[in-house]
């Protein structure tokens, strides 16, 4: 029977009517099952109300102040403990429940993954494991207790200082963890089985030694050097940037294989997926050691921002994960590369994230209703709450986002606050008014912004003419004017920079913040001496979509010569976007597709310039095609693969001769590279190669002979894991056998390898080849491929959703495909199933052949017997629009 639909809205939170200040956890593990005493010390705020806690685990049995309850004096029903009759005094509870984690496959609570055991608890696992107030802002004082055998279970972990350890019968040992910080329930963690440790310390800026302790599988762990490194980074960048210091004696990270995310920032031990912690040189591409940074440095973050300071209900969820994400990408950008950095992140954000906020599942940053709340872990949430914080730091500098934030820490230590609390303290630290900014909490939707300029020469003035409007989504048709903050400066018709001054101002400046906060408005510069072209929402100022109309040469200038980098590099992306908008229009016309003979050449003319190797690469890569449709109806999805591609192999025949002599540059650079070893990650040779491998995937467009050439050298030239798959990424299109043999012989190299058959599985996954389908077919029977494993499915199925060609072909093959293993998943892993059925978000927007065909798909899914709440929600959206 499907479960009952529940809707939760943030209108109607109430705060909670008991405390309880302490609990106390006593696990003991035996061979098929574990027990769990669950001694709790409640304060009702109240008198006489039942007692109702959340829990879903075996409960066998129920004490009062030392007294056992009769089964009639409780009930248990719909994930509900409800005790009629509680004292009104402080009291004792006493549960005990029975876990069965071999058996638990949806990876949340207490599961079993290769014979150890692990917890995931955000949002609401807790209740897998015993009866609770599960919701954050109900905040404990945890202590934990762990008996096990000594030789399954060597190791034992929970969060806090380790207080007392000892010796049982029976080859049984005990460990008792405290965590002197109160904190919501879905910030514990428990961590049991074999595991070596790695270990490290660091000493924080007031003198306090923290030993720092990274657990993984034994045969892993000379792969978590360089997390153990980024852990020390990050910690010491806290310290010097916001001028937060680690609280506890001990920081662990603990590896697992089977995990639904990337990691999880628990109090004092972080369970991490080994993605985002094993590395080395021949298994990781530079990619991925940058991802490991990233991911080490935000769980670290997450110890200020989300742990000591949390939220008080999941609505808020992006108080602490844009916050964080905004930390971590500053982390990043401050280690290296800026300004690709920022790229990359405008990237997903465009890519992924405006595709979220204009479908079925669009909704505001602080979402006001969810029926399954792992499904609004976002890129919402995430990456456009990250751009929302980012706008407070636009707005009031680094100095006046310090000091907000220090108001924020002041005020609200050890609380579990709200979106509107940080709003305040940002506010109030300045004194500015920020009431307004409140709506980029609350309206969903990509606003969009329509700019003109008109320059008199006689006056010499700019006069910049703004509009904005943010389009309807399901949740909301009339929208209010936001607060857009619009970074930008002029550049003249030589390229050169060009100062002027605001109106009502005298002092000259060469760039400003525009606030622009009206449906319209005229912004007028002043003794601007020559013509321009403006370079708008530099940095990307606002997550907005921008359109202000510029001709080709405008923007090959821009491209040439702004002196902000992601202005020169959004110059190129809407180059790009145009050209392919016209290869659409000619292939709908049947008529062949132009030349972009101009683009080429300003391409060509930006790899001669003098620009850091990583931007180099990032300016070739031409928009997603979830940018190019965003304005089109009744789309035909494999128009725009075929339109961008033939972009790509025109641009990429046009300056071959250009792209082979940068190549050729790459690999001289990397050979005389001054590292003692180069097939190591560092910074910069991760730029280089990164150039080195785009140039590759541009050049087998041009050159029919590169393939042959790749598999003579394959072998001399895979002296990393970034060549290899650089290598293997270029080719993994081509229809050739040779592309067959080289993806084997990977295959087999690393058939031990998880992480690297993730990549297999990737590079499968994501073919444009014709026979894509039945290679994943055939992929599915693999002996490394499990349905089971959150990393395998996301890296062949999660691909194969993505792959616009396959997943959409014309006869629907895709389509059912998908929808079988999503069948198949949710019968045992809601979270993963939900995600793959987002891969159908698209469903209204389609053309009506491919509508039909994914209405089968998505009736067949929201009538399956048992489907989940998760799949549910997102499946009933989508055909609710
Ligand atoms: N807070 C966790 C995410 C939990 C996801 C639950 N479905 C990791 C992070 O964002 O840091
Ligand atoms: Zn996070």
């Amino acid at each position: 029977m499907n479960e009952k639909k529940v809707v939760h809205y943030l209108k109607d939170y109430q705060a909670p009517e008991f405390a309880i200040p302490t609990i106390s956890l006593t696990f003991t593990i035996e061979s098929f099952y574990t027990n769990v005493l669950n001694r709790m010390s409640i304060v009702p705020k109240k008198s006489q109300q039942p007692l109702v806690l959340d829990g879903s685990a075996k409960l066998l049995q129920v004490v009062i102040n030392g007294k056992a309850l009769c089964p009639y004096e409780y009930n248990v029903e719909d994930e509900k403990l409800t005790i009629h009759t509680v004292p009104d005094e402080p009291f004792q509870l006493e549960l005990t429940t029975r876990l069965y984690p071999d058996q638990n496959k949806t990876l949340m609570g207490l599961y079993e993954s290769g014979n150890n055991l692990y917890t995931q608890n955000e949002p609401e696992g807790f209740r897998k494991i015993t009866y609770y107030l599960d919701r954050p802002d109900v905040m404990s004082q945890f202590t934990t207790t762990i008996i096990g055998d000594k030789k399954r279970y060597p190791v034992m972990l929970s969060n806090g200082n380790l207080l007392d350890s000892g010796e049982l019968s029976n080859g049984r040992h005990w460990v008792c963890w405290r965590d002197p910080f109160a904190k919501p329930s879905y910030l514990f963690a428990l961590v049991a089985g074999q595991l070596s440790v790695l270990e490290g310390s660091f000493t924080t800026k007031s003198g306090r030694k923290v030993a720092l302790k990274f657990y993984t599988r034994p045969e892993d762990k000379a792969k978590a050097g360089f997390a153990l490194e980024s852990l020390k980074q990050a910690m010491k960048w806290d310290e010097e940037r916001f001028n937060l210091e680690y609280d506890l004696d001990i920081f662990m990270v603990v590896a697992v294989g089977d995990f639904n995310m990337g990691a999880m920032e628990n109090k004092g031990l972080n369970i991490f997926n080994t993605k985002y912690v094993l590395a080395s040189s021949d298994t990781a591409t530079d990619a991925d050691f940058e991802a490991i940074e990233a991911v080490i440095g935000h769980e670290y973050f997450h110890n200020w921002t989300g742990n000591r300071v949390t939220c008080r209900d999941w609505f808020q969820l992006s108080l602490k994960e844009g916050l964080t994400v905004f930390r971590d990408q500053e982390f990043s950008a401050d280690r290296a590369s800026r300004a690709v950095r920022r790229i990359q992140n405008v990237r997903v954000l465009r890519s992924m994230q405006f595709a979220e906020d204009s479908g079925p599942m669009a909704h505001p940053v602080r979402p006001a209703s969810y029926e399954e709340m792992n499904n609004f872990y976002t890129l919402t949430v995430y990456e456009k709450g990250a751009e929302v914080v980012r706008m407070y730091h636009t707005l009031l500098g680094e100095a006046g986002f310090q000091k907000g934030m220090q108001l924020y820490f002041q005020r609200h230590d050890g609380q579990a606050v709200t979106c509107d609390d940080f709003r305040a303290a940002m506010a109030d630290a300045n004194g500015v008014n920020l009431d307004q900014f409140a709506l980029w909490y609350s309206q969903a939707g990509t606003p969009q912004v329509k700019a003109r300029g008109v320059y008199d020469h006689q006056k010499q003035t700019l006069t910049l003419h703004l509009q904005q409007s943010i389009p309807p989504t399901p949740d909301m048709t009339e929208k209010q004017a936001m607060v857009i903050p619009i970074k930008m400066g002029l550049v003249g018709r030589d390229g050169s920079v060009v100062s002027f001054q605001l109106d009502g101002e005298n002092n000259t400046i060469t760039e400003t913040v525009l606030i622009f906060n009206q449906p319209e408005q005229t912004f007028v510069l002043h003794q601007v001496n020559q013509d321009v072209v403006p370079s708008l929402l530099r940095g990307f100022s606002a997550p907005v979509r921008l359109e202000y109309p510029y001709h080709d040469e405008d923007l090959i200038l821009l491209l040439a010569h702004d002196s902000d980098p992601f202005a020169r590099w959004e110059a190129a992306q809407t180059l790009y976007r145009r050209a392919v908008a016209a290869n659409v229009a000619a292939l709908q016309a049947g008529k062949p597709v132009p030349h972009h003979v101009e683009l080429a050449k300003a391409i060509a003319a930006a790899m001669n310039a003098d620009l850091d190797p990583a931007f180099k690469a990032i300016l070739l890569q031409i928009p997603a095609e979830s940018e190019l449709w965003e304005d089109a109806q009744e789309i035909d999805p494999g128009l725009y693969v075929q339109a961008r591609q033939a972009l790509l192999q025109n641009l990429a025949t046009t300056i071959e001769h250009t792209l082979a002599q940068w190549r050729d540059w790459a690999e001289t650079q990397e050979r005389q590279s001054s590292h003692p070893c180069a097939q190591e990650y560092y910074p910069d040779l991760a730029g280089i190669r990164s150039l080195y491998n785009t140039l590759l995937s541009w050049g087998v467009q041009a050159n029919s002979a590169l393939l042959t050439q790749i598999q003579q050298d394959y072998e001399q030239r895979a002296t990393n894991m970034t060549h290899e798959f650089g290598m293997l990424t270029a080719i993994n299109h081509l229809p050739e056998t040779g592309r067959d043999q080289l993806l084997d012989r990977f295959a087999q190299r690393y058939a031990k390898d998880d992480l690297v058959m993730d990549k297999y599985f990737n590079l499968i996954g994501s073919s444009q080849r014709a026979d894509t389908l039945s290679q994943v077919k055939a992929a599915l029977e693999h002996p490394a491929f499990s349905l089971e494993n959150p990393n395998k499915v996301r890296s062949l199925l999660g691909s194969f959703s993505r792959n616009i060609r396959h997943f959409h072909a014309e006869d629907g093959k895709g389509y059912q495909f998908i929808t079988d293993y999503i069948l198949l998943i949710d019968a045992f892993n809601p979270q993963v199933a939900s995600r793959l059925v987002q891969a159908f978000n698209l469903y209204s927007k389609l053309d009506s052949k491919r509508r039909i065909l994914m209405q089968q798909q998505l009736q067949r899914i929201q009538q399956h017997q048992g489907l989940s709440k998760d799949s549910r929600e997102i499946v009933d959206k989508i055909l609710s629009i």
